[in-house]
């Protein structure tokens, strides 16, 4: 049936007092504003310009957004000079490089690993865990005899530098067992959204998390509704930062039921990020921030402290873009 004859039914239907169900495509009717043209990728923080090079490549030959995103999130976990994604990232109290990371496709597939340490690429495993297993998440040592199994090469962790930053660390931190802390510098976790030429949308997201945290710690990042969710009727976000937080309100999926319910991608960013704000007492060193697109192309982002910003690749425009927030460090 057409959208136009639903909404025709519709009305007729709400004379007669008989109330339709509504699909998702209809909740977004009043929303409805011009479409961008072409696909369009968008990636959490600065490292998000050099991960959208990567998923360009491939959209802008007509690929599909799963091949894209997870492209992008390899250009990042293989810079060996991030320090928050990948193996080069920051460790965790004990000097493990844990990491965790996510997929999910336009047919809500989706696959996770966590807590996975010597892989270069951690998306790619969480991609085999979706495409070749009936499972959705692995963990530990588990992922790590799956990704052998499968073939991936495991590289020794931690590298060299890290072994120097866990050391100096240490030493500035007497006390091991202080609350661990996170801070702007240390948390740049990369998350992918995007649409590709035939409108379909896939999000990746992929970090070593939590700087210092405890040893067996997993963060929103490979948690599918918290770290990254996509419903390829209505949108698909992405999170950042203190992932404790953003597990607590299941972030990424309330963000793309908000735009399902009618909101803009950055109003549903803010309402998330206000319902963190609401349910937290102490908001000190609590950075979350979220990234949304919707189903036409329209994006936004939003966070609880200054600073976050996104990278944004369409036709016609390449570069960073600032997320509003709801106040200053
Ligand atoms: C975590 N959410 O492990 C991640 C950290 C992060 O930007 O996103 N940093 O909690």
């Amino acid at each position: 049936m057409k959208r136009r004859t639903l909404f025709k039914f519709g009305a007729i239907g709400g004379l007669l007092g008989i109330s339709q169900p509504a699909k998702a495509s209809e909740f977004f009717v009043n929303s409805v504003k011009p479409s961008i043209s072409g696909p369009i990728v968008l990636s959490t923080w600065s490292h998000g310009i050099e991960a959208n090079k990567g998923a360009w490549e491939v959209l802008s030959e007509g690929g599909n957004a799963l091949d894209a995103v997870e492209k992008a999130a390899r250009v990042t976990e293989s810079d060996r000079t991030n320090r928050s994604v990948g193996i080069s990232g920051r460790p965790d109290r004990d000097g493990h490089v844990t990491l965790d990371a996510c997929i999910m496709n336009h047919q809500s597939k989706c696959g996770s690993v966590g807590f996975v340490e010597g892989y270069e690429h951690p998306i790619s495993i969480a991609r085999s865990v979706m495409e070749n297993t009936q499972h959705v998440m692995l963990v530990g040592e588990g992922a790590e005899d799956y990704a052998k199994w499968m073939g991936f090469k495991k590289i020794k962790s931690p590298i060299e530098e890290v072994k120097k930053d866990y050391k100096q660390w240490r030493k500035e931190n007497k006390s091991l067992f202080e609350k661990p802390q996170i801070n702007h510098e240390n948390h740049d976790t990369i998350g992918i959204i995007a649409m590709d030429e035939n409108g379909n949308l896939s999000g990746a997201c992929t970090t070593s998390g939590w700087a210092y945290k405890l040893h067996g710690r997993l963060g929103d990042s490979p948690i599918i509704g918290a770290g990254l969710f996509v419903d390829n009727e209505v949108g698909a976000a992405v999170a950042t930062g203190l992932g404790e937080a953003i597990i607590r309100i299941a972030g990424s999926h309330t963000v793309v039921e908000l735009m399902r319910n009618g909101m803009s991608p950055e109003e549903a960013c803010k309402t998330a990020v206000d319902r963190i704000i609401a349910k937290h007492d102490d908001l000190t060193g609590l950075q979350c921030g979220f990234l949304a697109l919707n189903k036409h192309g329209e994006y936004g982002g939003y966070s609880v402290y200054n600073g976050f910003n996104f990278a944004l690749k369409t036709n016609d425009f390449e570069g960073m873009k600032d997320a509003p927030f709801n106040r200053k460090w």
